[in-house]
């Protein structure tokens, strides 16, 4: 009945995989060092149709909460060497900015270790063991909290793109992540053409609607782990994790295609739209968010005066 080293590190690979991800659905990181209790977890989330990143060492789980951005992290204070918490404490505050809850399971039953996980931020302590139903509900609780709040503080009512305030979290991050595993990123600024004209001539409900479907246009367009943030106004930003600049060019330029296809009705006139774009792409940790958006907004400037409706990078 004991596991040989050779087959636990077979298992680990078997286990530290992504369960496959369906479009939309949640992303759960799991951190557990018990094997048994991982795979019974797992399965569990897994027929809740969550998708599940599992870590059996705190250090694989820093570096899966830094390279992804799972939707609530499941942390087994058990794990060797106060490791569990020495997580919990290098985490809690990209997970606080990001709202992303933090749950602790643990078998110990001390007061002082619960004060100590809940002082570090977490939303939830389960002593286990613990019925699994009740594990369950006591995550999505969790999860349904997070959605509310994010769509309260986070997220732009009318085009249902991230604001301003998450930007400022997320560049941060992925500043953080090219410093620590060199992984560049793509950041582009797109502008809508001459936007002003139609609110002028067929009021600001119509600019509305334009808004609103070109950001339909560009969520439906982008990868999964790309932010689509409204910067103020008619003005958004793209934030591509693990894009090259060049990437990110082909695929602004075939979602400005697709924008100028679009048809509006207006007063019974068919109006189209197009926007600009500009595109710096980040391969220096040093460098500072302002910096980025400067470079981005010159190149921005570049497809502008060239005609719009052009991405340069
Ligand atoms: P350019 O091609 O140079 O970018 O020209 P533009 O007309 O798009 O740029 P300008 O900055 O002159 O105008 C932007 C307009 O966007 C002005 C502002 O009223 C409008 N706008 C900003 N936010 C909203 C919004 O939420 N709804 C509507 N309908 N209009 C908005
Ligand atoms: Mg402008
Ligand atoms: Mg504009
Ligand atoms: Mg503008």
């Amino acid at each position: 009945e004991l596991i040989g080293n050779h087959n636990v590190i077979e298992q680990e690979e078997l286990i530290e995989t992504e369960s496959e991800k369906k479009p939309g659905s949640e992303i759960v990181l799991l951190i557990e060092s018990d094997i048994e209790k991982l795979t019974v977890l797992r399965k569990e989330m897994e027929k809740k149709g969550w998708g599940v990143l599992a870590a059996m060492t705190a250090e694989k789980g820093l570096s899966i909460f830094l390279s992804k951005h799972p939707d609530l992290v499941v942390i087994d204070l058990d794990l060797p060497k106060n490791s569990g918490m020495e997580l919990l404490e290098r985490i809690k505050e990209t997970a606080g900015n990001r709202l992303t809850p933090v749950i602790a399971i643990s078998r110990a039953k001390e007061k002082e270790k619960r004060l100590k996980a809940y002082e570090a931020g977490v939303l939830d302590y389960i002593e286990m063991p613990t019925d699994l139903d009740e594990i369950l509900i006591r995550i999505k609780n969790k999860m349904n909290y997070r959605d509310l709040m994010r769509e309260v503080v986070l997220i732009d009512e009318l085009t249902g793109a991230f604001n301003r305030k998450f930007f400022n979290v997320e560049v941060k991050r992925q500043l953080q992540l090219l410093k620590e595993s060199n992984v560049s990123f793509s950041l582009a600024i797109l502008d809508l053409d001459h936007f002003k004209k139609i609110n002028d001539t067929y009021g600001h409900t119509a600019g509305d609607e334009v808004l609103k479907e070109f950001s339909f246009i560009v969520r439906n367009r982008i990868h999964q782990d790309d932010f689509f943030i409204r910067f103020g106004g008619e003005e958004f930003v793209l934030l591509m994790p693990e894009c090259s600049g060049e990437k990110a060019r082909n695929i602004i330029q075939s979602i400005i295609n697709e924008f100028k296809q679009q048809e509006f009705v207006f007063e019974d006139q068919t109006v189209s739209c197009s926007f600009s774009a500009g595109v710096v792409e980040a391969n220096y940790s040093e460098e500072r968010p302002g910096e980025l958006l400067k470079k981005a907004d010159l190149a921005l400037y570049s497809s502008k005066i060239n005609g719009r409706g052009k991405v340069t990078y």
